[in-house]
């Protein structure tokens, strides 16, 4: 049923009226949709393009269903090109070019990085955003206000994503990127308030140079958001608009309903959907995305290069904006064939072509020798017969008159003949625009696969008695298209020859196989459980695990367990996939099919994945922040350089009174996806603030950085690439170890009283020795002695140093501290050389209640637990960490 209060086209029926009650000079009556041919008697005989037949979906497909999607209507034709969800889908592009100049919405390309917000009709005109920032006059605007305060106005706009023809990167070398074939780009009438017009009210400030945009879509890595330059928006050349229509109806879910940026010319993902914040700044965004999307790094920069060395993200030169001049071919379309008996003579070969900054496509050109010779192909821009005309269109006034700027895509069409066609291998079209920036020959390949646009090239096979054309590729996993069966035969696709055979080149090599996957489950094994099976052991006595959609019992592993019991307990009963995979060796992985005990069903399969779209509003208003079942999102407040590779992160808890909760002696993981390759990271870490620290936590952390010896570490690099503002997301307690106080310790649950602690560390093992040594010395009646062997490269090197000096000074009695240094200056006065057994040994005698406390990299925890044993140390007196 349709809701009274709105009108056909979805916008409440009270906001046409006071729209109605506008002064003509300002805006004059929104006239409906039916007399858009009779508004103005001179533009009679001028016919500009007006939106294609739609039928606006009702229904929610069952793919979506189970998704955050749910309330999102679809057209079931769309392509969807990263699996059920987010919403990432471009139309057929045959379909797409049939459509003509308009896009409908329901075939529009959708880029999603998330959910859809949700937004009833009836609360659209109550849509809020605001102004902020470097202005005189911060201000929130409804989108009420937005309708009656301001000029409106309609033009037509295509979208392009920078991803657009993707795939054709992707078959050549594989992208951080999904695969977009040639139909991420779409055209609408967008109606709205010129941005230029919102923005200068607010007044901004000297200094001002950026509009930062900002979203309600909720995302992995905070709000969607990114920005484009003030001077950009101020320039009515340009047009950048805030839309609340699209073909004259309101934006659908997908397109941010209610309310978007478009920004003409320039990448689509400068359009914020959802718009809730313009940030006017004197800097560019600091948000995720707007940093870790939409970039075109240097073609020789890896994945693994860009993943280890956040310095190519932070770099605005590989920022994108403008479009770059690109064209594709629909007709022929891809598979056709045409017979060669029963043809006319000539063939129209038709397709589109786009530039960007508002610059017009000044030729397109075809070739059908490869580039030796061209031609010169007829264009129609549809786009320009709106300028003939002054009157308005669905509630904005259409003039564009004045401007010269091309925002919109525009067709290009060439007759060939049927028999040159025949004597052709293939058929290339590249496009021009108005500063002569021309489509390359050759790809230019990038991390991210964005704003790809060599010539487009369409192979002709003459089979028979008919020619058959195919493509480059076909979207998303579809299979299909020249460049794969190319590969497929051993071509090298960046050859400079389409991965053709060049004269008396040697055939190359098949790629690589591929190391073999390590099996982690029981050969043969068929047991398939229920989500209600699962659920019943979610206990400390039997925890069961799910990793990939197998089931194991940790129950015979818990003792076991280096990472401690606490860990599969915490997993008990869920699915640990993301923390297993990211932290387990092929070692580990090997010892799995022992544990194995069956596969989840079907249902349970969903039961368990929908589960994990639920963010956890649960405890937002606890008393403790970590949670051992749940992630739990904590923002990046401040950062500190101690040193050129040590920073100290203050995260903010979730409210002011909470404390971090976790017991000394314990840590909690840390999870991160990688900012290029969006690969989940888990690594555990102990915080350096006090255990009883309210509203915040610090975390002291020693950034491995690539050099010629490595890439680093993934970890501390990605942390330390993190913009303050974001988030970060943390889990626990665990660990087997927990230190009560006066000398009393829990080991897997069991308690020890100790009389003192030999401590022994390296590098950045300090934090959770720290923490056991700070809760004893703050304790005047802990009477536990503590002594620290703390091993580095330089003196720069040791952290904490200030703090340990400071608690130790005065209670010599109770605790010593050696540090010794591997590189030394010739001052150093200390230690020299590694910790080691003999070292521990001089210092230090064996005695039955004393517990070796041991945290360092791998290789000196092994030596160290070697030279221990063999001083007469028995395991359970050994904790590492
Ligand atoms: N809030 C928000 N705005 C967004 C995005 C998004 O995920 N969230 N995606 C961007 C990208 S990358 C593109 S290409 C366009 C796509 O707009 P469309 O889905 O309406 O075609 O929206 C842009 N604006
Ligand atoms: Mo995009």
């Amino acid at each position: 049923m349709e809701d009274p209060k709105t009108d056909s086209q979805g916008i409440p029926e009270q906001i046409e009226k006071l729209d109605n009650q506008k002064p003509k000079d300002i805006l004059p009556p929104t006239p409906p949709p039916t007399d858009d041919s009779i508004s103005n008697p001179e533009d009679d005989n001028v016919e500009i393009p007006l939106p294609p037949p739609t039928t606006i979906p009702t229904q929610i497909l069952d793919v979506d269903l189970k998704t955050p999607d749910h309330h999102v209507p679809r057209d079931p034709r769309l392509i969807r090109l990263t699996g059920v969800h987010p919403f990432n889908v471009e139309a057929p592009l045959t379909e797409l070019f049939n459509e003509g100049f308009l896009t409908s919405p329901e075939l529009f390309y959708v880029r999603n990085h998330g959910p859809v917000p949700q937004v009833k009709d009836e609360d659209i005109v109550d849509w809020e955003f605001t102004v902020e920032g470097l202005v005189e006059k911060p201000m929130t605007i409804s989108l009420k206000q937005l309708m009656t305060d301001y000029d409106q106005v309609t033009y037509p706009i295509t979208l392009v994503c920078a991803g657009n023809r993707r795939k054709e990167q992707n078959v050549v070398r594989k992208t951080k990127g999904f695969s977009w074939g040639a139909a991420g780009v779409s055209t609408a009438l967008f109606t709205g308030v010129v941005m230029s017009e919102v923005i200068r009210r607010a007044k901004p400030k000297r200094g001002a140079k950026y509009i930062c945009m900002e979203g309600a879509d909720k995302l992995p890595n905070g709000y969607y958001g990114t920005s484009v330059k003030l001077n950009w928006a101020l320039d009515a050349n340009r047009g950048f608009m805030l839309a609340y229509k699209m073909n004259g109806e309101t934006l659908r879910p997908d397109h941010g309903k209610p309310l978007r940026a478009v920004i003409p010319g320039q990448i689509g993902g400068r359009s914020v959907k959802w718009l809730k914040k313009l940030i006017v700044t004197d800097g560019p965004s600091d948000n995720w995305y707007h940093i870790y999307d939409n970039r075109v790094l240097p073609t020789m920069v890896s994945p693994e290069e860009s993943a280890n060395n956040p310095k190519w993200w932070t770099d605005e030169r590989y920022a994108i904006f403008d479009l770059n001049p690109n064209s594709a071919i629909c007709y022929p379309e891809h598979e056709e064939k045409i017979c060669l008996t029963d043809t006319p003579p000539v063939y129209k070969t038709r397709g589109y072509a786009y530039s960007g900054g508002g610059r017009r496509i000044t030729r397109v050109e075809i070739t059908l020798d490869k580039g030796k010779t061209w031609r010169l192909a007829d264009i129609e821009y549809p786009e320009d017969r709106y300028r003939q005309v002054d009157r308005t269109l669905f509630g904005g006034q259409l003039d564009m008159s004045w401007r010269e700027t091309c925002f919109c895509w525009c067709f290009w069409s060439i007759n060939l003949s049927i028999s040159e066609l025949s004597a052709s291998k293939d058929i290339f079209v590249r496009a021009m625009d108005e500063s002569m920036n021309v489509q390359p020959r050759d790809m230019y390949w990038s991390v991210l696969g964005m704003m790809n646009n060599p010539w487009f090239r369409v192979t002709v096979t003459l089979e028979g008695d008919h020619l058959r054309f195919e493509h480059p590729t076909q979207p998303a996993l579809i299979p299909g298209g020249w460049m794969e069966r190319v590969k497929k035969a051993g071509g090298n696709l960046a050859n400079g020859f389409w991965g053709e055979k060049l004269d008396g080149e040697e055939k190359e090599a098949p790629p690589e196989a591929q190391p073999e996957e390590i099996s982690m489950v029981k050969e043969g094994l068929k047991n398939p459980i229920t989500i209600d099976e699962l659920r019943k052991h979610d206990t400390e006595k039997q925890p069961w695990f799910v990793v990939n959609g197998e089931v194991y019992d940790g129950t015979a592993f818990l003792d076991e367990h280096p990472g401690g019991a606490q860990s599969i307990i915490s997993a008990a009963g869920l699915d640990a996939t993301e923390e297993f995979m990211a932290i387990h060796s092929e070692t580990a992985k090997a010892m799995m099919p022992k544990y194995h005990i069956g596969s989840l069903d079907e249902a349970a399969r969903t039961a368990l994945t929908e589960g994990e779209t639920e963010p956890d509003q649960s405890g937002t208003c606890s008393e403790t922040f970590l949670n051992p079942k749940a992630w739990k999102k904590a923002i990046l407040y401040a950062k500190k350089i101690v040193s050129w590779d040590t920073r100290i992160f203050t995260y903010r808890l979730e409210h002011p009174q909470q404390r971090l909760g976790l017991p000394v002696g314990q840590h909690l993981m840390v999870r991160l996806r990688d900012p290029a390759t969006r690969e989940t990271i888990i690594r555990s870490y102990t915080p350096i603030s006090e255990i009883n620290d309210q509203g915040y936590m610090e975390m002291l952390v020693k950034v491995y950085f690539a050099d010629d010896r490595g890439k680093g570490g993934k970890m501390s690099q990605a942390m330390d690439a993190l913009p303050i503002g974001h988030f970060i997301e943390m889990k626990g307690p665990i660990g087997k170890f927990e230190y009560l106080g006066n000398g009393d310790c829990l080991i897997q649950g069991k308690q020890k009283h100790v009389k003192s602690f030999l401590m022994i560390c390296g590098g950045s093992g300090i934090t959770p020795i720290y923490q056991v040594f700070r809760a004893v010395l703050r304790n005047p009646d802990d009477d536990t002695h503590c002594m620290i062997f703390d091993g580095n490269r330089l003196f720069e090197d040791i952290l904490c140093k200030e703090e340990l000096d400071a608690l130790s000074s005065g209670n010599e009695e109770r605790c010593r501290i050696l540090h010794t240094l591997t590189q030394p200056t010739d001052e150093w006065t200390g230690l020299r050389g590694r910790v080691t057994g003999q070292l521990v040994q001089d210092n230090c005698a064996r005695t039955d209640d004393a517990l070796v406390l041991i945290c360092g990299p791998e290789a000196m925890e092994k030596a160290m637990h070697k030279a221990l044993k063999e001083q007469g140390w028995s395991d359970d007196q050994l904790m590492f960490f």
